[in-house]
């Protein structure tokens, strides 16, 4: 079998091993978001892709969800001395490695997907890791800030001012003219079917959708999404302040009707969203309720088993 997944960062990660757990046959092609790479002290930063990549591969603080386990901050905090900022987003020194080579290898002119590839060979996540794109992508964010609109990178609003700052738009900055990256198209054409794990719908799913081709790819196949908000809240994260700046309300009715029956064809929803197993707006899409609290890596197995078995159906 094979399964194609887009991916952003920790939610995705956790349901990638239960994926990989629930499928241990199953070619998985992982298709991650960049549009959050950030680049820091001239290095290269690919939050989700290594989110992807330390968690399948065994290297990540699991607690956290992102970052290496074991990490020290020894260089962060020699730049803080020198006043070399920012300081706001946490870079480990484990971590920095992985910056160094990706930055090194983009420097001699490899593509992206290329030095991927060359991380996974050390980490081995037990799938094949491409990004979206190798053309450069950033999600930005504008927010008003004294009276006037101010245009930021995902990161600085994210993390800096936890998405606390209403925004008014946020843009997936180059994706109009990104081509997908080399093997994605071919992936998703030659899966069975396509799964977008419980990963924000804006700024994850949506800078990936975002991508010339991807879309219309993704349209052609059964595709399976497991929801990322369960009761009205988002499970991790603070998809709710994305949502709000597209307009969509943050339940697990609105962003399966976000996606719409154009390209979702299965929907799982947490029990405690059950009404929307009968919503007239999700006519078109089957929806399932089910537990989806993914707080052990057995649970995720069974989710993405619950996800695989609905895509089977709708694949028929
Ligand atoms: N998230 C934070 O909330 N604070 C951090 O300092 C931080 C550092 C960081 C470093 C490397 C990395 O790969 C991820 C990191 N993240 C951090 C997570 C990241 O900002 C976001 O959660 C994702 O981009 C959204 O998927």
């Amino acid at each position: 079998m094979r399964i194609a997944v887009l991916a952003g960062g920790v939610g995705a990660a956790r349901f990638l091993q239960g994926l990989r757990a629930a499928e241990p046959d199953a070619e998985i092609t992982v298709i991650g978001n960049t549009g959050d790479d950030i680049t820091l002290f001239g290095l290269h930063v690919s939050p989700d892709l290594d989110t992807v990549m330390y968690t399948l591969g065994g290297g990540i603080n699991a607690e956290q969800g992102w970052g290496r386990s074991d990490e020290t901050f020894t260089v962060l905090a020699e730049l803080t001395e020198y006043g070399t900022g920012p300081g706001w987003f946490g870079l480990g020194d484990r971590d920095l490695a992985t910056h160094i080579v990706r930055s090194k290898l983009l420097a001699e002119g490899r593509p992206l997907s290329e030095i991927t590839a060359m991380l996974c060979d050390r980490w081995r996540p037990g799938v094949r890791l491409l990004p979206m794109t190798d053309d450069r992508v950033q999600t930005e964010v504008t927010i008003e800030a004294d009276g006037a609109e101010r245009t930021v990178h995902f990161q600085e609003w994210w993390v800096r001012l936890h998405a606390a700052v209403p925004a008014r738009r946020i843009t997936p900055a180059g994706a109009e003219s990104a081509r997908p990256a080399p093997g994605v198209l071919e992936a998703i054409a030659a899966a069975d079917f396509v799964l977008l794990p419980p990963s924000n719908p804006v700024v994850s799913i949506g800078v990936i959708l975002a991508v010339p081709g991807i879309a219309e790819a993704v349209s052609a196949k059964a595709v399976v999404g497991v929801s990322p908000i369960i009761g009205g809240a988002p499970v991790r994260g603070m998809a709710d302040a994305c949502l709000a700046a597209i307009g969509v309300p943050t339940t697990a009715t609105a962003v399966a009707a976000h996606y719409g029956p154009g390209l979702l064809d299965g929907w799982l929803v947490d029990t405690q969203d059950k009404q929307a197993v009968d919503a007239p707006e999700l006519a078109g899409i089957e929806v399932r309720a089910r537990p989806l609290y993914m707080s052990t890596p057995a649970l995720a197995a069974d989710i993405a088993a619950a996800a695989v078995d609905l895509a089977r159906q709708v694949s028929r």
